[in-house]
């Protein structure tokens, strides 16, 4: 794009791998244009909001590990060819800028992906994504999801935000009291969240709900809040000790610093979108002290 306000500089942090950089009054961020990916959200007066591992790799066709990456069009390992990517594909291309407004309070940037001969290899479907991210106080990513194929297609997918905390094993995640919840490989069968979310193991757990979600970060003093909509399913993901240890682009000990609590529709949680049809996948972010 030949015209960025102001508040906004867009830099090759790698080669071909450019990053909007944006400095307001109300949030500095950084986007990059590979995944559509919000790499960083530090709203005034506050300490970053977005966790980003010290050790992401930051290459073209490398997911990165932080921000919120964009899992889609399957959310996990894809259900029957194991040789095409977990969390789908688009979080590791690269997206058109579309729009940038920058206004008093906030920033909205709009990034663009249509379906390619390249993408229709992993997946024989035509589509177009938007992703809209409002930058303020507050943050806002809206993933507008369109089927411009001539067939209903189905899809599952997420905006897999990672949240920096100061201590998990001290974060009380409330909202998902009663709501069910299945665990993959930890715990298959459907089981019933009594009380908080605590984090004191490994959690992967996909939660049926259509409710905000509260992170009460007491190591860190405050509450992070995760409202969301377009989407009837919340995981929950720490990968405690030994997942860690097995993730190259996260340092063994940084389990503790950093929660994922990821806006999805996973599981059952599936949609299928007619021809001609959107679906809008939504997840706003806010600090209280
Ligand atoms: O959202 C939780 C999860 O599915 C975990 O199972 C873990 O694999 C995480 O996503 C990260 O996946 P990635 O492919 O980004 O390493």
């Amino acid at each position: 794009m030949s015209f960025l306000p102001d508040c906004i500089t867009q830099t090759d942090i790698a080669p071909g791998y450019p990053v909007l950089e944006i400095k307001h009054p109300a949030a500095v961020a950084r986007i990059a244009l590979h995944g559509a990916h919000v790499m960083e959200w530090t709203p005034a007066g506050e300490h970053a909001v977005l966790y980003m591992s010290p050790e992401a790799v930051i290459e073209r066709g490398t997911p990165v590990r932080g921000g919120i990456p964009i899992c889609w069009p399957w959310f996990g390992p894809h259900a029957s060819d194991g040789a095409k990517p977990a969390h789908g594909f688009v979080r590791t291309e690269m997206w058109k800028l579309e729009e940038v407004l920058a206004a008093k309070d906030r920033v909205e940037v709009v990034l663009g992906l249509a379906s390619n001969d390249a993408t229709r290899t992993l997946w024989p479907h035509d589509f177009a994504l938007r992703l809209r991210v409002s930058i303020g106080a507050d943050l806002e990513a809206s993933l507008v999801i369109r089927n411009t194929d001539t067939q209903a297609w189905t899809m599952t997918g997420a905006l897999h935000t990672y949240l920096c905390v100061g201590d998990v094993t001290k974060t009380v995640i409330r909202g998902l009291h009663g709501t069910p919840f299945v665990e993959g490989r930890l715990s298959p069968e459907k089981r019933l969240q009594h009380g908080p979310v605590v984090i004191d193991r490994e959690v992967d757990r996909i939660y049926i709900s259509d409710a905000a979600v509260e992170v009460e970060d007491v190591a860190g003093g405050r509450t992070l809040i995760i409202e969301k909509s377009g989407s009837r399913s919340t995981v929950v993901w720490n990968p405690w000790i030994e997942k860690s240890k097995r993730l190259s682009d996260l340092p063994d000990d940084a389990y503790p610093r950093f929660l994922c609590v990821e806006t999805t529709n996973a599981g059952e949680d599936a949609i299928t979108i007619p021809p001609g049809g959107d679906h809008r996948l939504l997840t706003r972010l806010r600090v209280r002290r």
